[in-house]
């Protein structure tokens, strides 16, 4: 019996080496230690065993039941070892490696100048206001001296929403809202988007305008001229030419559009130009006693300039872009030269 004994140790410490997972490693304990395994079934037969031998016999059975199950947590363990081992090796990570460099956005070339154009007007003290894109004929029209029969207010030049509720055709509205709400001294930019039904390479049914206001007592077309000049000389430079054409608009008298020498060809004529050598910038003028009347202010009180500009056409004339549709069509090759 102490022999078969020995031989099933024998067996055992033989099949451990070849138990090389969790599962086995349990498997073989089971067999040989459980309830049911290998090494309990002799135990049982301890009666069959002569009575002078029992006593080793159970000694040696216990001595294998030690052994075994102290080798099978030994390689339990290491094999628990070797796994995290295996993870820390399949997981490391080369800090030595160069990083991945993000891609990084920035701001829409409109917003870029429409941001310049604000900024450059705050130094000289105006503030910024903003106002609704979906407007009534009132706003957009009548309060700006604009008649009931001008070209501007048909179907053709404007989005009619419902009868008398338009989408902005320009910020003017902007303007009168804030002249309602306070009293002169008023010194303003309205920036916003502004829609006219036109389509082509030099216009978009959704565009972006900045208007000025300024309103005080003794304010000139001097003012006017001033205030305009510095400003066109900080976006396109101090040795820019300009001048002060008569203009008409119904909301202002005397009006005036102001020209610089063209920037492509240097005022010798050329397609951007239409042959004329000089490139329409904005329109201006010294605010209609009408339009003071409309907001309740004293024409003979206060006066005060005004002004209008496309935020798309300076962008396109300081970048030489002759297709406006490039802004909205947000090609990436496009605005990552900005
Ligand atoms: C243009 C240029 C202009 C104004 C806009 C204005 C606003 C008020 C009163 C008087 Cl509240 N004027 N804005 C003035 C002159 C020109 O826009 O080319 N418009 C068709």
């Amino acid at each position: 019996m102490l022999k078969t004994l020995n031989e099933l140790e024998n067996k055992a410490m033989l099949e451990l080496p070849g138990a090389t997972s969790e599962d086995a490693l349990n498997e073989l304990r089971t067999r040989y230690l459980g309830r049911k395994g290998l090494l309990t079934q002799m135990l049982r037969q301890i009666s069959g065993v002569i009575a002078e031998e029992r006593p080793l016999f159970g000694k040696r059975s216990n001595e294998i039941k030690e052994s075994l199950s102290h080798a099978i947590d030994e390689a339990l363990e290491k094999l628990k070892a070797s796994c995290k081992n295996d993870v820390l090796l399949k997981e490391t990570i080369d800090v030595t490696l160069p990083g991945r460099a993000v891609r990084l956005g920035h701001l829409h070339p409109i917003t870029r100048v429409s941001q310049e154009i604000c900024r450059i007007f705050a130094r000289m003290g105006f503030n910024v206001v903003e106002g609704p894109e979906v407007e009534t004929d009132y706003y957009n029209f009548e309060a700006l001296n604009i008649p009931k029969d001008h070209p501007a207010r048909d179907m053709q030049d404007t989005f009619y929403v419902e009868d008398n509720i338009v989408l902005r055709t320009h910020t003017s509205p902007v303007q009168i809202r804030t002249m309602e709400k306070m009293k002169p001294p008023v010194r303003i930019l309205s920036p916003g988007r502004v829609y006219r039904p036109d389509s082509d390479v030099s216009h978009t049914p959704m565009f972006h305008q900045i208007e000025g206001l300024m309103v005080d007592k003794g304010v000139t077309f001097g003012d006017l001229k001033g205030t305009l000049t510095y400003f066109l000389k900080q976006i396109f430079g101090d040795d820019i030419l300009l001048r002060f054409r008569p203009s008409f608009f119904p909301f202002t008298e005397p009006s005036a559009e102001v020209d610089i020498k063209c920037v492509m060809c240097g005022g010798k004529g050329c397609r951007v130009c239409g042959q004329s050598g000089w490139l329409e910038i904005l329109g201006s003028g010294m605010v209609d006693p009408a339009v003071f009347e409309n907001v309740g202010y004293d024409p003979e009180e206060v006066t005060g300039f005004a002004f209008g500009l496309g935020v798309e056409r300076i962008a396109m004339l300081k970048y030489g872009i002759s297709d406006i549709r490039l802004f909205f069509e947000n090609d990436w090759r496009f605005l990552e030269q900005f």
